[in-house]
């Protein structure tokens, strides 16, 4: 039987109702698990840091070489996420694959920009590390032209040690020879940010209260190297007693209370404040972000933001610096390989499970 003229606009009506009720719980489901997904996306790798209040710098190692990590102060932060490990060379990778970034080692200066310069240091490359005897560090100062660093044109992320080497079996190592701009774009693509200092130093102590390392009170428990740094006479003979003479792959070290790996040593992390060696003196309490600019008397040279955590290069004696409240500044200009990166995030925070 035909449908009466009066019931088949009624049927169409209803017909129209429920697709568009169909398509309108479809786009919800395609948007809120779209979200989902993006939103685990985002956080993979990363770790969830509670805010909280803690002690930031140490008034008890601010002794004539560590002036700068006191006074002892108390700093609130929010709570963050925070990569899990330093950024290595698989993720740089897929940034520059998806984007064609050049970073600024990869690139010559310019001879107009830099008049004064000799024409070897114009040539795109970074500093690399050089074992050097018959030096010694405590004589050596501060400035920029310490011996055991040699400028390598061709020292690039792809080829760490200069233009013979190579990444290819060091993916999960982490990425070296960035400068300031190169990690922020880095960090900008990814959607997410560098730390601030005091995010970095209460991520570092993983929970403990004023320890000495970002593990606890004892450099080496029971014996046991609980992070890459060197072991031997610097700038010479590295014995290499924590397993590795060199940058070593993320994770070849217990992670810390936070889930966090390398927090100390392996390479220095860069923050997003400027440095002053001063600045605890009138840092404020909630969420210091720094100083308005970088500056360290003892150097010469550019502006410089907060390095932190250490590196392979950092000994028990003259460098000491693989401990959480241990900061450096390095210009925005330098790439290096011993200097790299881990970003953060902003909330919200994880369900409760
Ligand atoms: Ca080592
Ligand atoms: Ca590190």
């Amino acid at each position: 039987m035909k449908d009466s003229p009066s019931i088949q606009p009624q049927r169409a009506r209803l017909l129209i109702k429920i697709t568009a009720v169909f398509f309108i719980g479809l786009s919800i489901g395609i948007f809120f698990f779209g979200c989902q997904s993006n939103s685990s996306n985002l956080r993979a790798g990363m770790v969830w840091i509670p805010g909280g209040t803690f002690n930031m710098g140490s008034s008890v190692s601010a002794d004539d070489k560590h002036r700068e990590e006191g006074p002892a102060h108390s700093v609130t932060v929010k709570g963050f996420w925070m990569d899990e490990t330093e950024v290595t060379n698989s993720q740089f990778k897929k940034f520059v694959d998806a984007t064609g970034y050049l970073t600024d080692a990869e690139k010559d200066l310019s001879a107009k920009d830099f008049p004064n310069a000799p024409a070897e240091f114009l040539k795109g490359g970074s500093l690399i590390f050089k074992h050097t005897k018959g030096v010694d560090p405590y004589q050596c100062g501060t400035s920029g032209d310490l011996p055991w660093w040699k400028f390598t044109a061709g020292a690039t992320w792809q080829h760490p040690e200069g233009p013979e080497s190579n990444i290819k079996d060091r993916m999960k190592y982490p990425v070296l020879c960035l400068t300031w701009k190169d990690v922020h774009a880095y960090a900008e693509w990814a959607g997410k940010r560098l730390p601030s200092e005091a995010e970095w130093e209460f991520a570092a102590r993983g929970g403990l209260k004023d320890k000495p390392y970002v593990w606890g009170d004892e450099e080496t428990p029971n014996g046991k190297y609980m992070a890459n740094y060197w072991q031997g006479n610097f700038p010479d003979v590295d014995k290499g007693s924590d397993g590795f003479k060199q940058v070593a792959p993320v994770k070849s070290f217990s992670a810390n209370g936070y889930g966090l790996y390398d927090m100390s040593g392996n390479v220095w992390e860069m923050c997003e404040d400027w440095y002053h060696p001063e600045f605890y003196k009138v840092s404020p309490n909630d969420n210091p972000r720094g100083p308005a600019l970088g500056y360290d008397p003892s150097k010469t040279g550019f502006g410089e933001h907060v390095i932190r955590g250490g590196s392979w290069l950092c000994d028990e004696g003259y460098c000491f610096r693989y401990r959480p409240s241990a900061r450096q500044g390095l210009d925005v200009l330098t790439s290096t390989n011993h200097v790299g990166f881990r970003c953060v995030a902003d909330g919200p925070a994880p369900a409760k499970k």
